[in-house]
């Protein structure tokens, strides 16, 4: 049996196009990070760097934007890839398993040194779970992040319910 496509890539890319757990795991070792604790105390599991995504879907010049999309709840971010490009990750396993659900898995984007909610384009809340499917565009692809206090904080509630 074939395992699932985990991520699927679309837009201004010339290769691989979908990620099974055995892609994400292939990618070079380089791009690994074994212990993502090591970057940000306050997260564990492992990830790969966006940077070894890009190697494999060799993502094109004309991208300028990565759009990051979750169906599972409707969440997306849309960001400028050069402020994400050396700092995003995506968290997809647990020590040698895939990464659950209740950790935002199977898989989930992480911006190492991210800024507060809101503070800035690439804030915390761009750190979007439940990740299947990346969209490099030239353009800035949809966002639905929360743009006031109310909206966020209810989000944040609906979240933690
Ligand atoms: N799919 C999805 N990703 C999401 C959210 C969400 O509601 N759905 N909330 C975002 C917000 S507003 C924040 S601040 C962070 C919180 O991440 P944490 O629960 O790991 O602390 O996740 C972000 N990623
Ligand atoms: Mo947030």
């Amino acid at each position: 049996m074939s395992s699932p496509v985990l991520l699927q890539i679309d837009g201004e890319v010339a290769g691989k196009r979908a990620f099974t757990w055995e892609d994400l795991k292939e990618i070079d070792s380089q791009w690994q990070i074994d212990d993502v604790s090591l970057v940000d105390p306050a997260r564990s599991g492992g990830a790969v760097w966006l940077r070894g995504i890009l190697e494999v879907a060799e993502i094109l010049p004309e991208a300028k934007y990565i759009t990051l999309h979750s169906n599972r709840d409707d969440f997306h971010a849309s960001l400028p890839l050069t402020e994400v490009h050396e700092r995003g990750m995506f968290i997809y396993r647990d020590r040698n398993q895939p990464l659950p659900v209740t950790a935002g898995g199977p898989v989930r984007f992480f911006i190492r040194d991210h800024t507060a909610c809101q503070a800035a384009e690439v804030d915390e809340c761009a750190n979007v779970k439940f990740v299947e499917r990346i969209e490099f565009s030239r353009q800035k692809g949809f966002d639905n992040r929360p743009l006031d206090d109310a909206a966020h904080e209810a989000l944040h509630r609906q979240e933690n319910h």
